[in-house]
């Protein structure tokens, strides 16, 4: 944390403008070093005109703005340079700052400065990545708010629920001959069962919160040639997959993300499910297996010109426990079967036929999607969602520490053994907003963020 570190802020590419930033407390020192304005004087937190040189030699034109900490987002002095987008401007002041002291930024560092210096705890730092990567207009607003400190508050009302019994439990050991036992008992009871009830809520709501994060996992399933890239290039609406009439076209998995009212999906066509000696389709046609293990929902498609063959029954038999929607398809050829005889094979399972090259059958599919997991059920009505696994996994340990508790409480146990169940629970909750983490935590969540964020 004592070096100053340095990196480009932007995305690497043609653009306008790029960012490349500097935190620390060598940030304004060397800003300075390197940045000839007009008329030399440089204002804190103001934009200045000037020009980046490497002694004598000008690098670019720019604005640069100089800010004193603690009121910057790291909570160090920083220096914000924007110069001309493209490659090469942002890198060569990159390389001058790092000449003149200071040091390339690690992936994430300046937010993980942010979160050691207490500008932010460790959820809403995480939530400044979710924010980055969001992919739909819901999952942005649930990263959002929890930025804003929605989902802290939350864990911190719990926790001072926890602190607050553990205090009781003390007073009550503390001084045993008040006869205050049945009351303590009660009370404490009380307590626990709103900390069990806060968790199981917040639990609640991280399956809406990984749809809502990562898309709907929609799997497009068939044997070879039944028409699952042109149904991913119909929902699409662009050529994303080569479809041709060969069978065996798609070998491998392409994932697309799609938005049906508001729902976003993950949708990936896979290779035609098939036995075959060619080596690279059959890793195609593996992975297409594999993909069921993970899927919300499976669209099978099934040729309905074409009598069933062995490979319709091994998908059959993969979606068997799945939620599927079956695609009867190219309607347009003479049938050999019906939407009836289909029936026979499946139970429960949403039967739509169609032909995707007329476009038929594509928006009754979308409907049916959006009635199978809107409803109403996906919209958000709060404004906190657990939408990342770690704070579900510590969500998951402290909402058994509080069962355990309670346990306990029905069954008499004195009270000092409740103690330690409190306090990991308390610890558990911490882990989340990052009061009671370990190095090595830190290290997993901040690898994932860009350099320069
Ligand atoms: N007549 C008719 N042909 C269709 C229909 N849907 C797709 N096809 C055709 O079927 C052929 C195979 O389509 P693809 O979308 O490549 O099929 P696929 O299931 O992705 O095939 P693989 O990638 O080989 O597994 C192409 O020639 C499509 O034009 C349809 O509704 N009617
Ligand atoms: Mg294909």
């Amino acid at each position: 944390m004592s070096e100053t570190i340095a990196a480009i802020s932007t995305a690497m590419g043609e653009a306008g403008i790029g960012i490349v930033r500097m935190s620390g407390k060598d940030a304004i020192k060397i800003g300075q070093a390197v940045f000839k304005g007009k008329t030399g004087e440089i204002e804190n937190r103001k934009l200045t005109y000037g020009h980046i040189y490497d002694e004598d030699k000008i690098i670019d034109e720019v604005l640069i703005s100089f800010m004193k900490g603690p009121h910057t987002y790291t909570r160090e002095d920083m220096v914000e340079i924007y110069c001309h987008g493209g490659i090469v401007p942002v890198r060569k002041i990159l390389e001058l700052l790092l000449k003149s002291g200071a040091r390339l930024a690690e992936a994430g560092e300046y937010t993980k400065r942010a979160f050691l210096n207490g500008r932010l705890d460790l959820s809403q730092a995480e939530a400044v990545i979710d924010i980055i990567k969001s992919k739909t207009d819901k999952s942005y607003q649930v990263s959002l708010n929890q930025l804003e400190g929605s989902l802290s508050k939350k864990i911190k009302e719990i926790r001072d629920v926890l602190l607050g019994m553990v205090a009781h439990i003390e007073v009550s050991i503390d001084f045993p001959e008040e006869d205050v036992e049945v009351q303590t008992l009660n009370d404490l009871e009380n307590n626990a069962l709103e900390v069990k009830e806060k968790i199981s809520a917040l639990l609640a709501t991280s399956d809406r919160g990984r749809i809502l994060r990562d898309g709907l996992n929609t799997v497009i399933l068939g044997k070879p040639n039944v028409g699952k890239s042109s149904l991913l290039n119909a929902v699409l609406r662009e050529n994303r997959a080569i479809v041709t009439d060969i069978p065996g076209t798609t070998r491998d998995i392409i994932e697309e993300y799609i938005n049906i009212d508001g729902i976003p999906l993950k949708i990936i066509d896979t290779a035609g499910i098939r036995e075959t000696s060619d080596v690279v389709e059959k890793m195609g046609v593996d992975r297409a297996r594999r993909t069921v293990e993970d899927a919300d929902l499976i669209i099978a498609i099934f040729d309905i010109s074409r009598e069933l063959s062995q490979e319709d029954h091994e998908i059959l038999d993969l979606i068997k426990d799945k939620k599927t929607i079956i695609l009867l398809n190219k309607t347009d050829l003479p049938n050999v079967y019906d939407e009836a005889y289909f029936k026979n094979y499946v139970k429960d399972m949403e039967i739509i036929t169609s032909s995707i090259t007329q476009g038929i059958g594509i928006e009754e599919l979308e409907r049916s999607i959006r009635n199978m997991f809107y409803s109403g059920s996906l919209e958000i009505k709060s404004d906190i969602v657990i939408n990342n696994l770690r704070h579900k996994n510590q969500l998951e340990k402290a909402l058994k520490n509080i069962e355990s508790v309670i346990e306990d409480l029905e069954g008499q146990v004195p009270l000092d053994c409740l103690e330690v169940d409190l306090k990991n629970c308390w610890e558990n909750l911490g882990e989340i907003s990052g009061e009671t983490v370990g190095e090595d935590i830190l290290d997993r969540i901040f690898s994932e963020f860009c350099i320069g964020k």
